[in-house]
């Protein structure tokens, strides 16, 4: 029990080593992932993983949660201050299992959710007919304008309208503009819904003041914590005013308030025990999340997307909606005649990790769309600059637009090499 993992398990050991390898050698660019900090590593691979603490700081099932309780605590505060809400739950395992949560809390089987489609830039669990979400809900879906694929509020409002929904989710996976959570509210109100907004995506940026902040709007938000937040793989639920507004409509025979439901519907709803050494990890990634540093870098990511897609467009690349506001890009290969499979193996063959994508109205199927979506989060973290953007968009666009050069592939693979070796990744470990 006390032999250290080289010696007890060499094999999961040396594929832990190996994939730092690869993270090291590569190119990060799929938009959902980031580098955390060694710090917040230390506080995931810790003893908390040992304790079971059913409940909540001070109403726990078991005994001996002195410390879990004290984490919790801190964990809670930091996001609520740091997002500026009344109420935060750090427990959920993951983003999925928090929307399932929200949804658990605010309805009932068959009731009406709205939510942006899973083929158009939404998620699986905002509606999408195989999750749980488009399952036991009824669940409709608003997509983007079929010329601009920018989010057309008033098409949306159109749909609420007609088919009142109880829950209207806002958020995205492949959106690369901002998102006007204002228009949600209107629609949500003007529908009498309560208005999710998933900022999985760009809670980073939000915190970094270059995105709007959805807390004056949404009546629950959720969020992963291991995107553009830089935290451990996780999730929180943030509820911005426990005054719940609709209340009286559509929950008039319950005495719970907002955060009362939400907490409920983690615990006993969905979970048992937490992840003790997430919510430590969580904990530790919002303390940095709240520094000057912290938006320093959201602002980088941002100038970063836009440097890529400036060079990406100059090569005569198509991309949805024409740029990025965001962390996100998405790449219509079709002009080019290849797939993004295939973009997304040549790509990997240079030791750029991105991944396929459905473009909106994508007529080829979810395996073999269309589209790559590639993003800065994880190069950002690395240092990388709106030079070395530049730099990575032309080695890009050479690899796309001549997939079967070899000359061109051998030579994007030294330029690869030289900014992984110019921006070191975890010299400490
Ligand atoms: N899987 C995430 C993404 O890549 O966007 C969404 O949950």
């Amino acid at each position: 029990m006390s032999q250290p993992l080289s010696q007890l398990d060499p094999e999961i050991n040396s594929l832990i080593a190996e994939e730092l390898e690869r993270q090291r050698q590569g190119l990060e660019m799929i938009p959902s992932e980031n580098f955390t900090s060694p710090a917040v590593m230390a506080a995931l691979g810790s003893i908390l993983t040992n304790k079971y603490s059913e409940g909540y700081p001070g109403k726990r099932y078991y005994g001996g949660n002195k410390y879990i309780d004290a984490i919790e605590n801190i964990a809670r505060e930091r996001a609520r201050k740091l997002f500026g809400v009344e109420h935060a739950n750090v427990q959920p395992y993951s983003g999925s299992p928090a929307n399932q949560a929200v949804m658990f809390a605010l309805l009932k089987p068959g009731d009406t959710i709205l939510g942006m489609e899973l083929a158009q830039g939404g998620h699986l669990t905002h509606g999408y007919k195989l999750s749980f979400s488009g399952r036991y809900y009824r669940a409709v879906n608003y997509g983007v304008d079929k010329k601009t694929h920018l989010l057309d509020y008033e098409a949306i409002r159109k749909i609420a309208i007609q088919e009142k929904p109880k829950l209207i989710v806002c958020g995205a996976t492949a959106y690369p503009r901002l998102i006007d959570f204002a228009a949600f509210r209107k629609i949500a109100d003007e529908a009498q819904a309560y208005l999710l907004a998933d900022i999985s995506h760009i809670a980073g940026l939000v915190i970094a003041g270059v995105h709007p902040s959805p807390v004056p709007y949404a009546d629950v938000i959720t969020t992963t914590t291991h995107k553009t937040l830089r935290g451990p793989r996780g999730a929180m639920i943030l509820v911005p005013k426990i005054a719940d507004r609709w209340h009286d409509i559509h929950h008039a025979t319950s005495k719970k308030n907002l955060a009362e439901m939400i907490d409920s519907a983690i615990i006993p709803g969905l979970q048992g025990g937490p992840h003790n050494h997430q919510t430590a990890a969580i904990a530790v990634a919002l303390k940095e999340a709240a520094t000057p540093q912290f938006a320093d870098y959201g602002k980088a990511v941002v100038a970063n997307a836009q440097a890529l897609a400036t060079a990406l467009t100059e090569r005569g690349l198509a991309l949805s909606t024409g740029g990025t506001d965001n962390h996100l890009i998405l790449i219509d290969l079709a002009p080019q005649g290849i797939t993004g499979k295939e973009a997304e193996n040549v790509l990997d063959s240079i030791d750029i990790t991105v991944n396929k994508n459905l473009v909106p109205y994508d007529p080829k199927p979810p395996l073999d769309p269309s589209g790559i979506r590639l993003g800065t989060p994880a190069l950002t973290s690395r240092g990388f600059t709106t030079e070395d953007m530049s730099q990575v968009g032309n080695i890009i666009a050479d690899v796309l637009l001549q997939p079967k050069n070899e000359e061109v592939l051998a030579s994007a693979r030294v330029q690869v090499k030289k900014l992984t070796q110019q921006h070191p990744l975890y010299p400490e470990l």
